[in-house]
């Protein structure tokens, strides 16, 4: 198959010119370019792309300007890559074990958190998950670089990521909701919601057959508070709202002209359940019968006095404002939206809402100023039939657009630019947005179509998503790397590709297949508004980043015996454990407090146990416990697994396990 052709790649000749004119603005180092023309004709690199080379170069000791957080699909992680190097520079483990960083396999840290997210009544704990959709923390509708969430699409979960550390500080098994898809931060991380894609019984069990499936089935919106201060979901402050048993899909929030409210799209308004062998349609068959769905508006505010009102029910533990009450409190509008889209966008000002087709060429636009009028003046069309009323889709429509084949996901410019993407067409429609975002020439209309390689799923743009777009790199978020590598066996890597977004014409820059599972959706910020530790405090527990109780200094190790418990104390230091040898009797408890009591940072050590399945990795200052029972006699040599200084191969010492009676 040929390899598809990018805009922007001329007739493949080196172009002296095109290098001359970089130049310009790459500064004295082109004053070369005639070497530099030398060079890409030596590699066969047409100007555009030694060009394009030189726009995404990162030069040893110096950063990327962004950092893209995406989610990891089934691996169940997030991974942090530098923009515009497109480096993967790190992957924080989430859902799923990860030895490296030692999270779920013996350490507290890692294992509570893991264990938090799991039912007990389930297979605990749940080993994996697909991390699905990032949302960064907010303050008055921008990325403020303190928190990250993101929802698990498997078992409908939900987990924050400390910025501070980016390690994962707690999972929860969100109540009520089976599987998840649509999550958002609210513009001002006042919460985190969480909408289940598959409906779920409501029966205590939750089982019910599916001939029940209309009146036993809901869908859910969940609406975490995020504890200001510490960034944590605290299940006693937040509510759900029961939906209709539509699959709801991706969500997102209003943000200043339509603060206050959430859009959630919606497919199978059919009610379809599958039955393939029973001759009934097939859930793709069945969910895309009627002409249209519904978008849920979701006033928020209103959601939130009717909960203090009281007019809730417990369910699972969460307080649930039922579907009735949604309908009649006016929490819950639906308005109609061709079938099956896929994304639902807000722009940067709010005043619009852009729904992405899937399977109708547009995008639909809503305006938040006519669906507030609809609410207030009470035009509706009717009722579904769970009583929710239905604001007609005139009423609310400003216009469509259309893009292309397959629109699923826009984010924006900040400069009164959509970007659309298409997943049938393979590529990335740009068009104008309205009078109300400022654009008054040739509103709402179609600007171009960029080719990207196969299969765009979501795209990025650094805070493409926020109150304040960065519209100069685009990330495109490709399904299918085919024909951009060779040579890996039968499984591809995804592929991410680069674009110059600052100039008029989109520009490809760079393909980055990606050796890791997929990113299904990411969030670009400025590294600027990060600020991570570099260490630990001496002796802080990650979990509460709080001192921990069993930290020790240098000096204080030692190993104290009550029973069968056997206590230690130890620390870490390049390049000794200290206590060195750990005498044990076969059936005794082990609890290992470690304490990394480096100051330096990188100065990373683990505590890796052979036989018994135990790893755990401490950063510079961090406390962590491991806790086992040593139920074989052995003698086993303990060491760091981090190539830590000189004399890391010896950081080892022994854990004697002694026959009972020796
Ligand atoms: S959705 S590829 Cu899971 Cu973000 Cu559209
Ligand atoms: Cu510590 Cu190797």
């Amino acid at each position: 198959m040929e390899r598809r052709k990018f805009i922007g790649i001329g007739g493949g000749v080196v172009a002296g010119v095109a290098l001359g004119a970089a130049g310009s603005s790459f500064g004295s180092g082109l004053a070369t370019g005639g070497r530099l023309s030398a060079m890409a004709a030596s590699h066969g690199l047409s100007g555009d792309e030694a060009t394009a080379a030189l726009q995404t170069a990162v030069p040893p000791g110096k950063y990327d300007p962004y950092y893209m957080f995406a989610s990891g699909g089934h691996l169940g992680a997030v991974q942090v890559i530098g923009v515009p190097s497109m480096r993967l520079l790190k992957v924080i483990p989430v859902f799923g074990r990860d030895s490296f960083s030692g999270y779920g396999f013996g350490s507290d840290m890692g294992d509570g958190v893991l264990l938090g997210g799991s039912d007990p009544a389930k297979n605990a704990p749940l080993g994996w998950g697909d991390s699905h959709h990032p949302a960064l923390s907010e303050t008055a509708g921008q990325y403020d670089g303190r928190w990250l969430y993101i929802n698990d699409r498997a078992n409908g979960r939900i987990a924050m990521i400390d910025l501070a550390d980016y390690k994962t500080r707690q999972i929860i098994d969100i109540p009520n909701t089976g599987s998840s898809h649509g999550m958002v931060v609210t513009p001002n991380s006042e919460y985190a919601q969480v909408s289940a894609l598959t409906p779920r019984p409501t029966t205590a069990d939750g089982y019910a057959p599916l001939e029940s499936y209309a009146d036993l089935y809901r869908g859910c919106s969940s609406w975490y508070h995020i504890s200001p201060q510490t960034g944590r979901l605290v299940p006693e402050k937040s509510f759900q709202i029961e939906l209709p048993p539509y699959s709801q899909d991706l969500a997102d929030m209003g943000k200043l002209a339509s603060y206050g409210f959430g859009f959630i799209n919606s497919f199978n308004t059919e009610l379809a359940v599958g039955g393939d062998l029973q001759k009934k349609p097939a859930p793709e068959v069945g969910a895309t019968k009627n002409n249209f769905d519904y978008l849920h508006v979701i006033d928020w505010k209103q959601a939130e006095k009717v909960v203090a009102a009281g007019k809730y029910m417990m369910r699972n533990g969460m307080r649930v404002v039922p579907l009735s009450v949604a309908a009649s409190e006016g929490i819950l509008h639906l308005i109609p939206e061709p079938r099956n889209p896929h994304g639902v966008d807000v722009t940067p000002d709010g005043h619009y809402i852009v729904i992405a087709g899937k399977l109708d060429p547009h995008v639909t636009i809503f305006s938040i100023e006519k669906i507030k009028d609809a609410i207030a003046g009470k035009h509706y069309q009717g009722k579904d039939r769970y009583g929710v009323p239905i604001i007609p889709m005139d009423a609310a429509l400003v216009t469509q657009v259309e893009v292309g084949a397959g629109p699923l996901h826009t984010q924006f410019d900040g400069k009164g630019n959509a970007y659309t993407s298409l997943f049938i067409d393979s590529a990335i429609t740009k068009w104008t947005l309205g009078p109300k975002s400022g654009v008054t020439d040739k509103p709402f209309s179609f600007v171009k179509k960029v080719p990207v390689h196969y299969n765009i799923g979501h795209l990025a743009i650094p805070g493409g998503d926020t109150v304040k777009p960065d519209g100069k790199f685009m990330v495109a978020l490709n399904k299918w790397s085919l024909d951009e590598v060779q040579k890996l066996g039968p499984s591809h890597p995804v592929n991410l590709e680069l674009l110059d977004i600052n100039s008029s014409s989109p520009k490809l820059l760079s393909s980055t297949p990606l050796g890791n599972s997929e990113p299904h959706y990411a969030q670009i910020i400025n590294t600027d508004k990060l600020s991570p530790l570099k260490i630990y405090a001496a002796g802080t527990d990650p979990a509460t980043m709080t001192k921990s109780q069993y930290a020790v200094t240098a000096g204080q190790e030692r190993i104290e015996r009550s029973g069968n418990v056997v206590d230690v104390y130890a620390t870490l230091m390049r390049s000794h454990f200290t206590p060195d040898q750990i005498p044990a009797t076969v059936g005794d408890t082990v609890r290992i407090h470690l304490t990394n009591i480096e100051a330096t940072e990188n100065a990373t050590h683990t505590f890796s146990v052979p036989e018994y399945n135990i790893q755990a990795t401490l950063d510079p200052g961090e406390a962590l416990n491991v806790e086992f029972t040593v139920d074989r006699v052995g003698s086993f040599a303990f060491y760091c697994a981090q190539f830590c200084s000189a004399l890391h191969m010896e950081m080892y010492g022994w854990l004697l396990v002694a026959p009972k009676g020796a």
